[in-house]
């Protein structure tokens, strides 16, 4: 997309376009303003201080995280729950370095972020000046746009085009880089509210003709399922997608980002497909002819080895990005629009439901058949059954965030998702460092919430500093740390793929997080049983105060069932209780 996008033409809002003349800095603020931002999450620093100067003296609520990468999660879980962009800002060089992890991260689970980097003033740039840094040329394939700023007239129009580009359509994270100067010179520029940007025009409306095809497909079909991604829940389907499964009578799969688009307690639920959902889940995804999805972009998690991916399906696939359509599994039936007003349209059609009573019942029994198991021996609290009891402390009601490894797969696939917005983890990316900062996001969208973020033992270690901000700002965020004193994804790995070579994936030497907690001013707390982590939690999770819960839980469980890398979803391993 061009950045000289004309802007003669635009409307502009002359309820302000008569600010007079005004310095960059203080322009910057007030065009934060003009987009309702409520909260930014940032950290300042040479390049910045102008900018955080004017913030001083015209304050919105700044949050200030302790890591560039604490502040960046805590805006992707405020983004995620909140359906609003995350704003962030932070100085240049090394604080927009330290945003890198989590400006890709929000680009892969397509989540909405304005990140404003500092950068050294214009004169200087491109001559290692202290703490310069190619911002542009680092984030441009990790960001939907990015944008430099020469010309502090043109910050209002890029501002704005940022927040436009960064919600709408695919959600993404757009990135504007501030050069130190601008924010001194002075200029009377005119705030715009309208964006002319002919080069990005998301399509929202499904074509008719495909939806008609659809409408063929369903109508013939034996063994439909539908796969319902994170799409759904980005266009805010949920009301829409269970209308249309109840009228047709179609099961559903959710992906790991979908969750809780449907409700995990409906009938026609039958869990999370890929890697470690649920065998019934994974067979209606090997053996359907008609696959609807809506909303997901077939990662490989999610699909296995491609070759055995739906092989007898016909694919429908609903997207709002035209990129995903046919990128990984061939596409019949693309419909490029909003996953809500596809369903709305295909609901407008009349037609009689499919006739796969057959199919809704060989599933069902393969739901009773090859239910999750656990292990019931061994040292150490069940993770599995930790997790039953979170959701029955919680009602089902908490947002959940987790970060990467085996604690997120028992969460994603135990804690039992009935609402959209609940659940906030890191799919695409699968950032370890995640799960707690972006609860510190959640918890600031959704102050009347009970947010939990289960950690792992050595994710939690990468992001810990962000305590301080939990107890500077008397979150009530509940910590559980799910600790196996390892790396317990990779040691499962290693278990299974490197005959047992445990190669740096056990952690002997941990914190007392007890007394870390208790170094902030949180209470801390270590369970080794589940009749411990049972009182702990009942104690803990249902007052409005921060808490930190170390729960030991058995080292060596597994999480099953698993499609091993290279494998098809119809050869999981793990089904059954061994
Ligand atoms: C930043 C980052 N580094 C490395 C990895 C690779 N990785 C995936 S899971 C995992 C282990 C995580 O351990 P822990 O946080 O204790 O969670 P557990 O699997 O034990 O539940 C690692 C190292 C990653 N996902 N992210
Ligand atoms: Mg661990």
């Amino acid at each position: 997309m061009s950045q000289n996008a004309k802007v003669k033409e635009l409307k502009v809002d002359t309820t302000a376009a008569s600010a007079g003349p005004i310095n960059g800095a203080d322009l910057f603020i007030e065009s934060l303003k003009k987009e309702n931002v409520e909260v930014m999450f940032g950290y300042p620093g040479g390049a910045v201080l102008p900018l955080y100067d004017a913030l001083y003296k015209n304050p919105i609520r700044h949050i200030l995280a302790r890591h560039e990468q604490g502040a960046i999660h805590a805006a992707e879980g405020y983004a995620r729950v909140s359906g609003k962009p995350g704003v962030v800002l932070a100085t240049s060089g090394p604080g927009a370095t330290n945003l890198v992890t989590g400006i890709t991260d929000a680009m892969m689970d397509s989540l909405p972020l304005v990140v404003f980097t500092g950068q050294v003033a214009t004169g200087v740039i491109g001559t290692d000046a202290f703490q310069e840094a190619d911002v542009i040329g680092i984030t441009m394939p990790i960001t939907k746009h990015n944008y430099q700023v020469r010309d502090m007239n043109d910050l209002p129009r890029i501002v704005h085009e940022a927040f436009h580009i960064a919600t709408t359509g695919r959600p993404g994270p757009v990135l504007i880089d501030i050069p130190k100067d601008i924010a001194g010179m002075i200029g009377e520029p005119e705030f715009v509210t309208e964006v002319d940007l002919p080069g990005y025009q998301p399509n929202f409306k499904p074509n008719s003709l495909q939806v008609k095809k659809l409408r063929g497909a369903l109508v013939q079909a034996k063994k439909p399922v539908i796969l319902a991604g994170a799409g759904v829940l980005h266009a805010k389907a949920s009301e829409e997608l269970l209308q249309f499964v109840e009228k047709m009578q179609i099961p559903v799969v959710n992906t790991l980002l979908g969750l809780g688009g449907f409700p995990a307690n409906h009938p026609l639920f039958l869990g999370m497909g890929g890697m470690h959902g649920t065998n019934t889940a994974n067979k209606a995804l090997y053996e359907t002819d008609l696959l609807i999805n809506i909303g997901a972009r077939f990662d490989d998690r999610l699909t296995g080895n491609l070759a055995h991916f739906a092989p007898s399906a016909t694919v429908a696939h609903i997207d709002i990005d035209p990129a995903e359509i046919g990128k990984n599994v061939e596409t019949h039936i693309p419909i490029v629009a909003d996953a809500r007003a596809a369903l709305k349209k295909i609901m407008s059609l009349d037609f009689e439901a499919p006739k796969a009573d057959e199919w809704r019942a060989k599933l069902q029994q393969d739901k009773v058949e090859n239910p999750l198991w656990n292990t019931e021996d061994g040292e150490g609290i069940s993770p599995q059954l930790l997790m039953k009891m979170i959701h029955e402390i919680t009602e089902g009601d908490a947002i959940v965030t987790t970060d990467v490894g085996q604690h997120q797969m028992w969460t994603a696939q135990y804690y039992g998702f009935n609402k959209p917005d609940q659940w906030v983890t890191s799919g695409g990316l699968g950032t370890m460092g995640f799960g707690f900062p972006s609860a510190i996001g959640a918890q600031i969208a959704k102050p009347d919430k009970t947010v939990v973020a289960i950690a792992g033992d050595a994710g939690f270690q990468m992001t810990l500093q962000e305590l301080g901000l939990v107890a500077e700002l008397k979150l009530p965020v509940k910590i559980i740390v799910y600790n196996n004193m390892a790396l317990g994804m990779v040691r499962q790995w290693q278990e299974t793929f490197y005959e047992e070579r445990y190669s740096q994936s056990l952690i002997p030497v941990q914190p007392d997080f007890v007394k870390l907690a208790d170094s902030y001013g949180i209470r801390g707390y270590k369970v080794s049983t589940e009749e411990e982590a049972a009182k702990v939690l009942r104690e803990t999770l249902t007052d409005n105060e921060p808490v930190l819960i170390d729960c030991r839980i058995k080292p060596k469980e597994m999480v099953y069932p698993m499609i091993a890398p290279g494998k098809g979803l119809h050869e999981m391993i793990g089904v059954k209780p061994q």
